[in-house]
């Protein structure tokens, strides 16, 4: 069987014009965490899809619930392209996404999980994704085609790659446009443990990576584009987030009523030619941002309010993806009942009201909202707070 394996590997090789070869390497066990991934594969082929395909990925501040039982080995698909997207009010610019949106996608696993993780960078291609259900439905009708629901079961089946792809046509809030800016790229998920020079390898458009990795820690981590300039590629867009939940769970996890993820980042942007804002290199070499978000917009998380009752307990699993500033979080009106630091639950802290965070940090947050009422998230450095670092939880009365 193994012989046969490395047979295919070496086909696989031949087939896609693999550039470079590692020696195999060997998974063994340390402590239960798997090391020692296969090596990643390069290759071109004409996939031309769902940009996004994943049961358990999501648009934020969703989370997927993990609905099974122990672990799972997953298939992930995250391509990369241009979007032109709106980040403010009359803000738009060409982002470089990891599926469309910025941030990226929520992806959920549990501690323990195996990714199968598959990347092609269409940062060359016209990729489709703003398109809103309802009129996937009239074109249908249109067309004199199969009724509306018939179509919208094909769609399920063809395009519902991914509870995300569903979410952003359901509201797409950025008003994304394709767009084409050709560009190699890669992906660094914080949450594996591998060699970088392997799995976070470089791809230039047209080609696909494929690699495993092992979510050996709980946790909330970045994800991000790590080809040079990592700073301008992250602050294009690239970046988002892996919630990886602790096997054993956290203490709270039968009292929590809300499970949301809100993540905070840079813009760096001046206006281009045109409407179009552009990346702004000498405001990010001095930290500089034109915007400073939650959710990727500036003002999303106030149009679309998190929701709660009084009485109930929100977790909030937030991350800094910077790429170059701090954060210190706080909710107004709230204190923070548990914390825990990078959302690993032995790093518990209890009765805060700010959370340090440094650029890729973060922290899984809960607290009891007290009464009926607005409750402001926001980056207690208020320079940041006025330049959009802020968001609205919307608390209804007690039930
Ligand atoms: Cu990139």
């Amino acid at each position: 069987m193994k012989r046969f394996m490395n047979y295919l590997a070496v086909m696989l090789f031949i087939a896609t014009g693999l550039t470079t070869v590692q020696a195999q390497t060997q998974e063994y066990t340390i402590d239960g965490m798997i090391f020692g991934m296969p090596e990643a594969t390069v290759f071109t082929d004409d996939y031309d899809g769902p940009p996004v395909v994943g049961d358990y990925v999501t648009m934020l501040p969703k989370l997927a619930k993990l609905d099974y039982e122990g672990n799972r080995h997953h298939q992930v698909r995250l391509d990369t392209f241009v979007q032109e997207i709106e980040v403010a009010e009359g803000v738009r610019y060409r982002a470089w996404t990891f599926g469309g949106m910025v941030p990226g996608p929520v992806i959920h696993v549990r501690e323990g999980d195996r990714i199968t993780f598959t990347m092609k960078n269409r940062s060359d291609e016209m990729v489709q994704i703003n398109e809103p259900v309802s009129e996937l439905l009239m074109n249908g009708e249109n067309t004199g085609g199969p009724s509306g629901l018939d179509i919208s079961y094909e769609v399920n089946e063809e395009e519902f790659a991914s509870p995300y792809l569903k979410q952003i046509r359901e509201n797409n809030y950025m008003n994304t446009q394709p767009s084409i800016m050709p560009m190699p790229h890669s992906m660094d998920f914080h949450s594996g443990t591998v060699a970088k020079d392997d799995k976070w390898r470089t791809i230039a458009p047209g080609e696909t990576i494929q690699f495993d990795w092992v979510a050996n820690y709980p946790g909330t981590y970045i994800y991000h584009c790590g080809t040079p300039s990592v700073l301008m590629h992250t602050a294009m867009g690239q970046h988002g987030v892996v919630v990886v939940s602790p096997k054993e769970g956290y203490e709270t996890d039968d009292r929590i009523d809300h499970e949301y993820v809100v993540v905070q980042s840079e813009y760096y942007l001046k206006k281009g030619a045109g409407d179009i804002y552009q990346y702004d290199f000498e405001a990010a070499q001095n930290i500089n941002p034109s915007h400073v978000v939650f959710n990727g917009h500036q003002t999303i998380l106030h149009d679309q309010p998190l929701k709660a009752n009084a009485g109930e307990r929100v977790r909030i699993h937030f991350s800094n993806n910077g790429p170059s500033q701090t954060s210190s979080f706080h909710v107004i009106g709230a204190i923070f009942d548990r914390v825990w630091m990078e959302g690993h639950p032995d790093n518990e802290m209890k009765g805060m009201q700010t959370v340090l965070l440094g650029a890729s940090n973060s922290a899984t947050v809960e607290f009891i909202v007290p009464e009926e009422g607005k409750y402001i998230l926001i980056d207690h450095e208020f320079a940041d707070a006025e330049k959009g670092a802020t968001g609205t939880l919307s608390a209804g009365p007690r039930q």
